[in-house]
């Protein structure tokens, strides 16, 4: 097994007898004998030991100290706990070459990619740490005379982050840094795919806690199930959810957290599309296109899905495309010059497949893609990303599937091509690829994509953490990152102070005597 890799990410000191721990509790691991699952690297695989499960207690004990913890940490002032954050960056840097192989060999996906979201944290680091002194309210004038009217921002108490295993890492950095540095205390459901990573993460903070004699239990990690999650959601104790994942899972947590009126924060699926008119730069939008449709084995909530291309350049795009599709480098995501990686599980490949099926069913005409692919003797569920020209956006186009399937839709008319961006359920991320001013005009514009991110002659993925991240409609709503998306940890509280003698009341309002 990869001891030397557990060393670097220090978490070789937490496997018990190939067991992995249930639940790290204020930097100290718990395990649990009775039930636990195997983990493997989806590269090949092999194994990487076994996972054990929280326990309801786990979850309780976890919930309890991280809210001790908020009950400190919000006194901190904000500069401060910037300081935190900036001694979790230092640790990073150090360790930011075997987190990243740790990421590949867990999630499956390309070291450059790997590296790229370690940097995603790094950056979440810089922009948190700037934000520790920036954390600002506002004053409005009042209509009394000798009043202050002010609004604060104030800690919020726990944030419970729920995550996905395509970023094991950034989007836990998204919450945790902001969560942090606006005086909360941190509680992670990782997913069930990738706790290793979450443990070395856990490791590292962990570490930069003692050093900074902040509380242990500002960060807690609980390895478990959906039902975790529901404990978390259910628990008065917590604050805010944070999830991203599935739109099936962020209605679970919506209507759970509805009933005691919690706050949620979701980033869920995505079915985005890139629209391409007769004036784009051809070859930059299929540089793109590749990207963002076969990046990351299909598996971002921001991948490429549709293109809804002009008929007059179709042929063109097209051929282009399926060439650089034949040439992708498919394998073994450790390999340099490699650029498609393994999808996470055999049984992603099976609903690639059947997606596929579905498609053709439909009167698709498949390109490329249509082939598993052996990567020497591994156990690894390689694709060949695929491209399907459709006759019209069915069902099958209509809904998310995560693997690297991009369905083509012609179009005559700008508004047709806007209206088929338009008419999924979700409402993630949308591409623009034009050199015409009045159609970018209108894709950005109040009757153009209805997506939280809309780009124009670049792809849909890869966004950067300084802008806010999410998406409308089933996508969730949430923003999160960069721009205000910190306001989402801290509760708005409005303060009026009378300075004076009198009592004005508001509105000229006169109660009993006259003032
Ligand atoms: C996700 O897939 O959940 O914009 C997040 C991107 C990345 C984040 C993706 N920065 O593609």
């Amino acid at each position: 097994m990869s001891e030397t890799l557990f060393q670097a990410c220090g978490i070789a000191r937490w496997r018990q007898q190939d067991c992995w721990p249930a639940a790290v509790l204020d930097g100290r691991a718990h395990y649990d004998a009775d039930v636990r699952h195997p983990l493997a690297t989806p590269i090949d695989g092999s194994a990487l030991g076994w996972l054990g499960h929280a326990t309801l207690s786990h979850t309780h004990l976890g919930i309890n100290s991280a809210h001790n913890a908020y009950l400190s940490w919000r006194l901190i002032p904000a500069p401060q706990r910037g300081q935190l954050i900036a001694c979790i960056a230092g640790k990073l840097r150090a360790r930011r070459a075997a987190l990243a192989t740790l990421i590949t060999l867990e999630s499956g996906k390309i070291l450059g990619e790997a590296e790229g979201e370690v940097q995603e944290w790094l950056d979440m680091c810089d922009f948190a740490v700037g934000l520790s002194r920036q954390l600002h309210g506002l004053t409005i004038a009042s209509e009394r005379a000798e009043h202050l009217l002010l609004e604060q921002w104030q800690p919020l108490g726990v944030v419970a982050v729920i995550t996905a295993f395509n970023f094991p890492v950034a989007v836990w950095a998204w919450n945790a840094m902001l969560a942090l540095v606006c005086g909360n205390a941190v509680i992670w459901k990782p997913s069930e795919q990738t706790p290793l990573c979450a443990l070395a993460v856990q490791a590292l903070v962990s570490e930069a806690l003692q050093e900074c004699q902040a509380p242990a239990g500002l960060c807690q990690l609980v390895n478990g199930d959906a039902a975790t999650g529901g404990q978390l959601v259910a628990d008065p104790r917590v604050a805010l959810i944070s999830a991203t994942g599935s739109c099936a899972m962020g209605l679970a947590v919506a209507q759970g957290a509805a009933r005691r009126l919690a706050r949620t924060l979701l980033e869920l699926g995505g079915n985005n599309a890139a629209i391409v008119t007769p004036s784009a730069d051809l070859a930059l939008a299929t540089r793109a296109i590749v990207f963002a449709a076969a990046g990351t084995c299909g598996q971002r909530c921001t991948t490429l899905r549709r293109l809804i291309v002009h008929e007059d350049i179709a042929p063109a795009l097209l051929a282009g495309l399926v060439n650089a599709y034949r040439s992708l480098p498919i394998g073994d995501p450790r390999q340099p010059g490699v650029l498609v990686g393994p999808l996470i599980s055999a049984s992603a490949r099976t609903r690639m497949q059947a997606a596929l099926a579905e498609a053709i069913r439909d009167g698709g005409e498949l390109l490329t893609g249509d082939e598993q692919l052996p990567v020497g003797a591994s156990n690894g569920a390689y694709v060949r990303p695929a491209i399907v020209v459709m006759p019209a956006q069915t069902a099958i186009v209509m809904r998310e599937t995560f693997a690297p399937i991009l369905y083509v839709l012609r179009y005559r008319d700008f508004s047709a091509a806007i209206a088929l961006n338009n008419a999924v359920s979700q409402g993630l991320s949308s591409a623009l690829f034009s050199n015409d001013l009045r159609e970018t005009g209108r894709f950005i514009g109040p009757a153009g994509s209805d997506c939280g991110l809309a780009n124009v002659n670049t792809g849909t993925s890869g966004a950067e953490i300084g802008g806010a991240f999410g998406g409308e409609k089933l996508t969730g709503g949430g923003r999160e990152s960069g721009s205000d998306a910190w306001k989402n940890y801290m509760r708005r509280a409005t303060n009026t102070i009378n300075a004076g003698t009198a009592l004005p009341l508001a509105q000229g309002l006169v109660f009993g005597e006259r003032p």
